[in-house]
């Protein structure tokens, strides 16, 4: 009898139960590009960290059990995708995790999710980046921001003024780190666009690809990009191709919650858009 085989990505991130970030982002949008979507939770928070008083449950416990599981059984992924982390033993857990289970043809996909706007997210402590750059170097693909590229590089933040010779260094920078390709977030050289610059570091090719610039700011964006990205990369688009669908998606999305933006600041209403992953 014929069947139809899903290809499978694990996310390995938290949850934060209200907020429209991490898990809440992955798994739906990657079930949309038709990639069956694991998850490995690494905390539950009530909120995510942008919203007052949210509670942090950590699972740092669970990641080895349910690891030690997986592998008895023989589980595996054809992409393994990793964002939020909550401690330094979480980035060494995730990399027991990759040997793991990276197999021949397994994609290593980091987000490595540090910060925004030139600053280190609320909980992370200052030796958190250099930690972060041991995910790197295992990573077929990694898709920082600015502010995380120059974080992992600890190179001093520049956000705007910017030439794309500034851009093409950072990348070279970044591809010292050891993944084979990388995708830089955010990046703009002029008023009406915000895009992607991509390197390929095995064929040395450069692209920018340039997204439409919206002058608003939500929560959660980065993974709504970085979950599109992984599942369409995992569905076999081009590296390039998957990062400009992303790109493409996530400015649908944020124009799907400009009506609404004081309501909805804490995330992006991408519910709307998934019919067009689909
Ligand atoms: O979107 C990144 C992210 C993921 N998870 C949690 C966060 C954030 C950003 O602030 O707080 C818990």
């Amino acid at each position: 009898m014929k069947f139809m085989k899903l290809k499978r990505a694990v996310a390995i991130n938290d949850i934060s139960c209200i907020g429209k970030c991490s898990l809440t982002v992955a798994l739906p949008i990657i079930s949309a590009l038709g990639i069956e979507c694991a998850v490995l939770p690494t905390a539950v928070l009530s909120a995510h960290t942008a919203f007052d008083g949210f509670t942090f449950c950590d699972l740092t416990s669970q990641i080895k059990p349910v690891s030690e599981h997986w592998s008895k059984r023989g589980e595996e992924f054809d992409t393994i995708y990793s964002g939020y982390l909550g401690s330094l033993t979480q980035i060494e857990l995730v990399a027991d995790f990759i040997k793991t289970f990276k197999g021949d043809d397994t994609k290593v996909i980091i987000d490595p999710v540090l910060g925004d706007h030139g600053r280190l997210y609320a909980n992370f402590t200052e030796d958190f980046p250099k930690e972060m750059r041991k995910l790197c170097k295992m990573a077929d693909v990694i898709t920082p921001n600015l502010t995380e590229a120059s974080l992992l590089l600890s190179r001093e933040y520049v956000g705007e003024g910017y030439t794309e010779d500034y851009i093409k260094e950072l990348l070279c920078e970044l591809a010292s780190l050891g993944s084979k390709k990388i995708v830089l977030t955010g990046v703009s050289f002029d008023e009406k666009r915000l895009g992607v610059a991509c390197y390929d570091c095995e064929k040395g090719e450069y692209t920018y690809y340039p997204g439409e610039r919206i002058e608003s700011m939500f929560h959660g964006t980065g993974d709504v990009w970085a979950s599109t990205f992984a599942g369409a990369y995992t569905k076999g688009y081009e590296f390039t191709k998957a990062a400009q669908l992303a790109t493409d998606f996530t400015v649908k999305c944020i124009k799907a919650t400009l009506d609404d933006k004081e309501n909805h600041w804490y995330g992006v209403k991408f519910e709307l858009c998934l019919k067009d992953l689909m």
